[in-house]
C-alpha cells in the first residue's frame, strides 16, 4: 500500500509547488563530489550519540525492519521540484525508538560515505514522512540517487536527505552539516524559501 503524503504542504500553506521553484520532469542527480562506492559486506548502517543503545545494522538487518512506501514531493534548493517520488523504507522514529533516544538530544547529524554531513533539529526528524529509502518506483535505490541507503525530508529541501546515509548521530548541541557550514539554511522550509542561512 502506498500513503500518499504530497498532501503535507498544507501545514506550510495552500501551494503544492513551494515559492520560486518550477516542476521538472524526471528526477535530476544533484551530488557534491560524484557517486562514491561501497560494499555490502562491509556497509552498515550506525545509530550513536545521545541514545540509551548505539545500533549498527548490516544492509540484510536493516531490510528486515518495518517499512513504509510513501508518495511524496522532493524541494531542490536550487529552484526543481519533483511530484509523486514513491519511496519505500524505514521511517526516522522507527529508528529514533530502536535506539532509544535520551532526553538531552535535540539535535541530528547525518553522516554519509562520500563525506557530505547535514543537520536538522530532532523535532524535525521525528516525522513519518522522515525517511531512510532504500527503493524508489518499485525498484531498489539506483546508487547515484544515494543507494544502498538515503533519507528524504519532504518539508524541507532536499540538501537535507543525505544520500548513502551511514551514520545518524544524536547530538545535545546543535551542529552544522556540509551545505549549512557554507551559507544554506539550517531550517530550510521550501514554503518559506528558507535557502540561505
Ligand atoms: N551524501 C550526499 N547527500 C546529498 C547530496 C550530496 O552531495 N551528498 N546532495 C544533496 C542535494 S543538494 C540534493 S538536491 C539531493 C539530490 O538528490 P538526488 O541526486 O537524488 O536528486 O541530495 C542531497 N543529499
Ligand atoms: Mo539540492
Amino acid at each position: 500500500m502506498v500513503e500518499d503524503v504530497t498532501d503535507l504542504y498544507r501545514e506550510f500553506g495552500d501551494r503544492r509547488l513551494p515559492p520560486g521553484q518550477h516542476e521538472t520532469d524526471g528526477f535530476p542527480v544533484l551530488s557534491k563530489s560524484g557517486t562514491p562506492s561501497w560494499t555490502p559486506e562491509t556497509w552498515s548502517f550506525d545509530v550513536w550519540g545521545a541514545v540509551d543503545e548505539d545500533l549498527s545494522l548490516s544492509y540484510a538487518e536493516f531490510r528486515e525492519l518495518p517499512s513504509t512506501t510513501q508518495r511524496q514531493d522532493f524541494h531542490c534548493v536550487t529552484g526543481w521540484s519533483t511530484f509523486d517520488c514513491e519511496f519505500t523504507g524505514v521511517t526516522f522514529p522507527t529508528i529514533a525508538d530502536l535506539a532509544g533516544v535520551r532526553d538531552d538530544a535535540v539535535h541530528v547529524l547525518f553522516h554519509a560515505i562520500d563525506g557530505y554531513t547535514t543537520d536538522l533539529a530532532l523535532s524535525e526528524c521525528l516525522r513519518e514522512e522522515v525517511l531512510f529509502v532504500y527503493e524508489h518506483d518499485g525498484d531498489r535505490l539506483a546508487e547515484d540517487h544515494g543507494g544502498p541507503l538515503r533519507v528524504v525530508t519532504p518539508h524541507k529541501y532536499a540538501y537535507k536527505g543525505a544520500k548513502w546515509v551511514e551514520g545518524v548521530e544524536f547530538l545535545t548541541e546543535p551542529e552544522r552539516g556540509y551545505w549549512e557550514r557554507r551559507g544554506y539554511s539550517d531550517t530550510a522550509n521550501p514554503w518559506n524559501e528558507e535557502r540561505y542561512g
